[in-house]
């Protein structure tokens, strides 16, 4: 829990008692403890508070009453001093003045270097009365110059353990991925707009473009100018906040932490392979203590839709319209698109006065002479001369979806067994599924031999027999998820892979493949799709965002090279991997593989039931990369992707 959030006592919300939630008095008690801890308190003291924040965080009663009735005092592990300032905290409002002072003394540098994983308060307090280290930088600056090694208790490992950290921290601090970064915005989105005065609240920026990671979270809140500065401060009174950086009636900077979440944050199943890459064990910390930033802004109703356009973007697409309403004596800007000769000199608000009218963004594209453009395509890449000549693309959505080929089971490294998987598919309203577990050679995912391999398939043939016994309109698709060996050769025989409906071929052998050159793995690569059996290149680049790049490749020349089999009459789908960690085929190449005619298949790679949903995602990213339903083999049916695999 311990980490770079915020550890700011959280403000009490405006209407109480309770003026604090369980989970908020839990974090501030650990905090507390973390505090004392670095401030080099006497053990006991930090242990109390340790306790009484691990056991009112699992309290199933509720505390506002514990405390009403006074019962609180009758809790294991609360005295007198503590039960008294959650007393106050929670009946008043007010968290005890020492407990601020802690908070405000406690160098900010010391608070920060929690952030690094696998680093606590202790070893902190330690190298910060012996090397003086006294933030992130300084702590690395003594890990480069080997000081931290000879310390005793620390040593080499764990030196450079904490060079890695400190990396993965500076690299999981500048982004975060689309679904953490959705994750909060959506959290903090809704608690908004259930504030009293607030008419619409909505995310904009990146998130809402759906880029596959977030700077940072935009939110456009409606709000009649009247009542701005009362939702502006209910809005600071939220719980989730982190830190306020800036705050005015329209504009508010805060830091957002994991206490946005009720139900707190967890990571769900990791397949190992990418668990590896994010930082291993370290990452559960790393996503418990992250943070985001948000800004929020205040419009009234009328310049709501100008705001939301505004500030969804991209830059690039702003400046392209922009320049189109100049073309037309327009001004576009954030507050509305006023006629030049009306405008004069007013800036802001004040010329938004004589902007013309809009209800919604479709107005202002209408007035530009233009559809309106969906926000994931707002890139500057083609969508306004589309949008201007009734070309824009009908986009893929979820309910096209009918399946998605490649997913795990317990027969590699998946979480749930093929009932479980196949039930969940039909659950979800598809009309199939297909299996592709790992191959032999991918040892760390327990890749299956072909022997289990096919027997796997003598399940699936009578799981499709019974179906279409009792009349069920469902099938299961049975391939591999084949590594790529050396030469571009699958991990399986000729004849196994024959009995097989597909193959699903991808690289894992990252370090080999990092090691080549672009020329060398294009070249391995085709090698691999010229084989017959192979019918979807994998999680094309291999990339894990936040993680690592992928290998160098030349994917343009990959998708060309798919696309002549394509023309001769042989199925080579690439892969849009839908795992947020990866969505790979980027959508930047999705445009290119449509205009190629290569069909791109959508797989959630999922390794649980739960992972299936992951291809949300990957419409998403499809979506953003003008991709209609029949450019997707996720959207035939059982019997039209049974020929199309013959
Ligand atoms: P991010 O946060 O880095 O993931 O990306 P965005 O797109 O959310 O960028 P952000 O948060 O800096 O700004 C939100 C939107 O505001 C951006 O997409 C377009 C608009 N915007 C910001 N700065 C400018 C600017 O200098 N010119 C124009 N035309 N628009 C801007
Ligand atoms: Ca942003
Ligand atoms: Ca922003
Ligand atoms: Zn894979």
């Amino acid at each position: 829990m311990a980490g770079g959030g915020g550890f700011v006592l959280p403000k009490a919300r405006p209407k109480g008692p309770p003026y604090f939630s369980r989970n908020q008095v839990a974090t501030v008690l650990h905090q507390v403890a973390v505090l004392l801890e670095l401030n080099g308190a006497n053990v006991f003291r930090v242990r109390s508070y340790q306790n009484a924040s691990r056991m009112l965080g699992g309290l199933t009663e509720d505390l506002g009453e514990l405390v009403a009735t006074g019962r609180l005092f009758d809790m294991k592990g609360i005295g007198k001093g503590l039960g008294s300032a959650l007393t106050q905290a929670i009946g008043e409002g007010r968290w005890p003045s020492d407990w601020q002072d802690l908070h405000e003394q406690t160098p900010k540098g010391l608070i920060e270097m929690l952030g690094i994983p696998g680093l606590g308060p202790k070893r902190i307090k330690l190298m910060n009365e012996k090397l003086g280290v006294d933030s992130v930088a300084t702590l690395k600056q003594a890990a480069l110059d080997g000081l931290i090694a000879p310390m005793k208790g620390f040593g080499e490992k764990s030196q450079n353990r904490m060079l890695d950290g400190i990396e993965l921290l500076a690299r999981f601090r500048a982004r975060r991925r689309l679904d953490v970064g959705l994750k909060y915005g959506e959290a903090f989105q809704s608690k908004i707009a259930a504030l009293d005065g607030v008419l619409k609240a909505q995310l904009a920026g990146s998130a809402r473009r759906r880029k596959e990671t977030i700077g940072d979270l935009d939110l456009v809140v409606a709000v009649e100018s009247e009542q701005h500065e009362m939702v502006s401060e209910a809005i600071l009174g939220l719980p989730g906040i982190a830190d306020v950086k800036g705050a005015g009636d329209s504009k508010i900077s805060i830091i957002l932490d994991t206490s946005v979440f009720e139900g707190g944050f967890t990571v769900g199943h990791i397949d190992p392979n990418v668990l590896e890459a994010i930082g291993g064990d370290d990452y559960e910390q790393l996503e418990s203590g992250g943070t985001i930033d948000a800004q929020v802004r205040l419009v009234p109703p009328e310049v709501f839709p100008f705001t939301l356009a505004y500030f969804t973007g991209s830059k690039e697409h702003n400046i392209a319209m922009r320049q189109r309403a100049i073309d037309r004596g327009l001004k576009l800007n954030e507050f509305g698109l006023i006629p030049d000769e009306k405008a004069g000199d007013l800036k802001g608000m004040a010329a938004a006065k004589f902007s013309l009218p809009a209800t919604d963004e479709a107005d202002i594209y209408r007035h530009l002479e233009l559809d309106w453009v969906t926000p994931e395509l707002r890139e500057d890449t083609g969508e306004i001369a589309a949008a201007e000549s009734s070309g824009l693309p009908s986009l893929l959505t979820g309910k096209d979806i009918r399946g998605a080929l490649h997913n795990h089971t317990t027969l590699s490294d998946g979480e749930a067994t093929l009932e479980e998987m196949a039930d969940t598919a039909r659950k979800m309203g598809w009309n199939w599924l297909g299996i592709a577990d790992h191959s032999p050679t991918l040892k760390i995912a327990n890749g299956a031999s072909a022997e289990d391999l096919l027997s796997q398939g003598e399940t699936i043939r009578q799981y499709n027999a019974a179906w279409k016994e009792e009349g069920v309109d469902f099938k299961l698709f049975h391939g591999v998820e084949s590594d790529i060996l050396e030469g571009g050769k699958l991990d399986h025989p000729d004849d196994v892979l024959e009995q097989l409906d597909y193959t699903v071929a991808s690289v894992h052998a990252l370090s080999k493949w990092k090691a080549r050159d672009e020329i060398q793995n294009t070249e391995e690569l085709i090698r691999c799709i010229d084989h017959p059996s192979t019918t979807v290149l994998g999680h094309p680049t291999g990339r894990i965002l936040q993680g690592r790049d992928g290998y160098e490749v030349d994917l343009f020349a990959i998708l060309e090279h798919m696309a002549e089999h394509n023309d001769e009459g042989r199925l080579k789908a690439v892969e849009l991997n839908a795992s947020p960690y990866r969505l790979d085929l980027d959508w930047r190449l999705c445009k290119h593989a449509k205009g190629l005619g290569v069909p791109v298949i959508i797989n959630p790679d999922a390794h649980s039931i739960r992972g299936l949903a992951d291809v949300s995602y990957g419409v998403m990213a499809a979506r953003k990369g003008w991709i209609e339903s029949q450019n997707v083999l996720n959207s035939l049916s059982a019997s039209e992707l049974t020929q199309r695999l013959a």
